[in-house]
């Protein structure tokens, strides 16, 4: 695929099977304008189709991750041109990427930003990253999941806090109620995110991505149902060659070689 004239958002190939999208618009901190939205669901649509890409960081800057939607965008724009817009179709590539996302977060991670560090699968934070739904202080709410994702990750009374004050949530205290994975040095944030990504990546490819499919749908699911689609999707990796690798490379006491069949 060809990149855009101006790209705002960059693909990098760091390591074997993985692969890095970094937000680049730094004199806006970032802001998910129409050209960022539109680069990254380019960019993940392409990297779903890859069979040679096994995990993905989605980064930002090392000053700053996003600092939300773009406001000029959106501060005079009526309901219906806000329709129109259908940004629901720009997140979902990200929020459906079979392959394992995992964001790498320094500094301001504020609404739409938030919400898109949502969307990933680890959240690695550097310690001086901050986290918030400042939306409500703008007059509005959170409109990519901010509600939803937040209140599953943290519980209700941390969420309903967070969202309703719209306050910056410190990484430590992120880490403290389950807003991130990890928190790390600020200059260790990229190659921890990037360290997790190669692990990841050497592991069986097609266990990886039923336990991330089978991890999310379930969880929106009643425990019966999220049970047989987890026993489904289990039943169903005795069917790959990788299986049978892992059980052989076990008893034959090697390293097991994964291609992802
Ligand atoms: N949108 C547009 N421009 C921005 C944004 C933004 N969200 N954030 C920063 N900028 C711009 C500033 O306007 C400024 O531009 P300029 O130099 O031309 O004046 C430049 O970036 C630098 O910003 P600051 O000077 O403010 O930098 P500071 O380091 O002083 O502060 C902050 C950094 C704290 C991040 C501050 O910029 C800030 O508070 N930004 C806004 C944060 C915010 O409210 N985010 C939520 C936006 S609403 C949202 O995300 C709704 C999501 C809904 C989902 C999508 C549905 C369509």
């Amino acid at each position: 695929m060809s990149q855009p004239l101006d790209p705002v958002v960059l693909l990098e190939y760091p390591h074997n099977g993985v692969a890095v999208v970094r937000i680049s618009r730094p004199e806006a901190k970032n802001a998910l304008n129409a050209s960022v939205r539109h680069q990254l669901a380019e960019h993940f649509r392409a990297l779903a189709r890859r069979d040679d890409i096994r995990a993905v960081v989605l980064t930002g800057g090392e000053q700053f991750f996003v600092a939300g939607a773009d406001i000029k965008e959106f501060a005079s724009a009526s309901p219906i041109e806000m329709y129109g817009r259908h940004t629901e179709l720009l997140w979902d590539p990200i929020a459906r990427c079979p392959k394992p996302v995992i964001a790498a977060v320094n500094g301001f991670a504020l609404g739409g930003g938030c919400e898109l560090a949502m969307h990933c699968d680890i959240i690695v934070a550097g310690e001086s990253a901050r986290f918030g739904q400042p939306e409500v202080k703008l007059g509005l709410m959170p409109g990519a999941g901010g509600t939803q994702r937040l209140i599953r990750a943290v519980g209700k009374f941390q969420a309903m806090r967070i969202a309703l004050t719209g306050c910056m949530v410190k990484a430590p205290e992120a880490l403290a109620i389950g807003m991130v994975s990890e928190v790390v040095p600020d200059d260790q944030t990229l190659s921890r995110a990037l360290a997790l990504a190669s692990e990841i990546a050497a592991l069986p490819p097609l266990a990886v991505q039923q336990i991330k499919e089978v991890m999310l749908a379930g969880a929106d699911l009643p425990l019966d149902s999220a049970l047989t689609l987890e026993r489904k999707a289990f039943q169903l990796l005795f069917d790959s060659a990788d299986q049978k690798e892992g059980a052989a490379a076990f008893f034959e006491k090697r390293k097991p070689t994964y291609r992802g069949e």
